[in-house]
């Protein structure tokens, strides 16, 4: 049987939408007809070569990482207690431990330290009609969910990692009644981040930081108190404007879902005492920060990277109980690459999903 799929042939090259054969699925394999595809900016990363070392791939490569669908086929060896049958809809899980390592026997797969990979870049990912899945990675959604897939496919990347971040945050004590909460980069993944800074918050002031009054927009509509516009502006003309709207110079705790190198200088330069800031986002390579500061202020500097399989079922039950708003552009396969380019150019609001009718 074959299938559509956007495929990579090459780094820097235009995906090619071809009919290529519907994977086969091994014993303790599902087959997963794909009902949407969340577009992510590391999915324009991938092609664009950024991961070439730590995702290097073999090509023709399907890329695509935030996926729902419905199951088609059950492996042999898939026990019955999985959850699901066949028809149902279900998530994927994008991070496949190994199960050897302390990491997965922690839960956390995202981290594996052994053979772990990470569908969309290593296991052929969900820009595509099918994918095949290890069954225990499948997580089945109500059936109020399963009415809108394009809702629930980013909900595995864009709506879980900014949701580990702001718990790292939390449960560091850095949230309260009396803080500050930053999220900086208001993208696919900032716009969930700022309603986490609120539902997790404890009553923290949540303020979002962007280049773009519209993204700033979008960030109050989900509940963030303030946003200020950074474009062009210092660290001294941020805190005037975090002074007129907060009554501090400083903020406790941020997020960061950029990556880019002047905003998380900024987002140092902002932090009070014992402040700290979760880094998410990697638009850029490295970043550097002076070190009298980091010591003389005792900041925390932390990364989160996606999420784990609990923290998924938490922010899939929080998207149930109606706690999330979403932002979705539904987009056709076809439309894959002009679609890179903006995530590319940062020219996105909300999240753009590929959907296979
Ligand atoms: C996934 C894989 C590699 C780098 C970054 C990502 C993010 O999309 C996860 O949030
Ligand atoms: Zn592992």
């Amino acid at each position: 049987m074959q299938m559509q799929a956007a495929v990579m042939h090459g780094y820097q090259q235009p995906l090619r939408i071809e009919e290529v054969p519907v994977p086969e699925i091994g014993a303790s394999e599902i087959l997963v007809k794909v009902a949407a595809a969340g577009m992510c900016r590391s999915d324009y990363q991938l092609v664009d070569g950024y991961f070439k070392e730590a995702f290097p791939l073999d090509f023709p490569y399907i890329p695509g990482h935030e996926i729902a669908g419905y199951v088609q086929e059950l492996g042999s060896g898939v026990p019955a207690t999985v959850g699901y049958a066949e028809g149902d809809l279900v998530v994927i899980n994008p991070s496949w431990g190994d199960g050897t390592c302390r990491q997965c026997h922690e839960g956390n797969e995202q981290l594996c330290s052994g053979n772990g990979r990470w569908v969309g870049f290593g296991p052929p990912g969900g820009f595509a009609e099918y994918i095949a899945v290890e069954a225990r990675h499948a997580i089945r959604v109500s059936a109020a969910g399963a009415e809108s897939p394009e809702i629930l496919a980013p909900m595995t990347d864009a709506g879980l990692t900014p949701y580990r971040g702001l718990r790292k945050l939390r449960d560091a004590g850095k949230l309260g009644a009396d803080r500050t909460v930053g999220v900086t980069g208001i993208g696919g993944l900032g716009s969930y981040a700022v309603q986490y800074a609120g539902l997790l918050g404890g009553g923290a002031t949540v303020v979002a930081l962007d280049r773009t009054d519209s993204k700033l927009d979008l960030a109050v509509e989900n509940g963030a108190d303030h946003g200020i516009n950074t474009r062009d502006k210092s660290a001294e003309a941020v805190q005037d404007e975090l002074e007129s709207l907060t009554g501090r110079r400083t903020i406790d705790a941020i997020l960061d879902c950029t990556g880019a190198e002047a905003a998380i200088s900024m987002d140092f330069d902002v932090l009070g005492p014992e402040g700290a800031l979760v880094s998410v986002g990697l638009m850029s390579e490295s970043v550097e920060h002076r070190l009298f500061p980091l010591v003389g202020t005792e900041l925390s500097y932390l990364g989160s990277f996606w999420g784990n399989h609990n923290d998924l079922v938490e922010v899939l039950a929080l998207a149930d109980a109606g706690l999330i708003k979403h932002n979705v552009t539904k987009v056709g396969l076809q439309d894959v690459n002009e679609n890179l380019e903006a995530l590319g150019h940062g020219d996105v609001i909300g999240r753009q999903v590929i959907v296979f009718e």
